[in-house]
């Protein structure tokens, strides 16, 4: 929590900021691949993370979770990471929630 002072000296608490953590479709990474993803960094069950890797082959995108911005920002680059390490193309991106 950010804490701003008013002229009244009236102390405001602001909400820190949440980040969706989200992936994107493409043509090549396997399903198989991106249910394992979605199990190890998202703490998804076999069949949320199915579901969730259908709706993105369908959709184009979905997202993962919603973190503060350190931890979604490292589940990005761990994401990334582990996929170029496996020779998978899959890409995650961040969006901002509640602005
Ligand atoms: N579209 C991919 C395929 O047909 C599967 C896929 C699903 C890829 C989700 C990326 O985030 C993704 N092999």
């Amino acid at each position: 929590m950010t804490q701003v002072a008013t002229k009244k000296s009236k102390p405001i608490f602001k909400k820190p900021k949440n980040f969706e953590v989200i992936l994107l479709n493409d043509d090549y990474t396997t399903m198989e691949f991106v249910v394992e993803v979605l199990k190890c960094f998202f703490n998804k069950d076999a069949l949320a993370a199915e579901t969730i890797m259908l709706k993105i082959h369908i959709e184009g995108e979905a997202v993962c979770g919603a973190y503060p911005y350190d931890i979604a920002q490292s589940k990005v680059s761990q994401v990334i990471e582990y996929s170029r390490k496996n020779e998978q193309p899959l890409m995650c991106v961040l969006s901002e929630l509640n602005s």
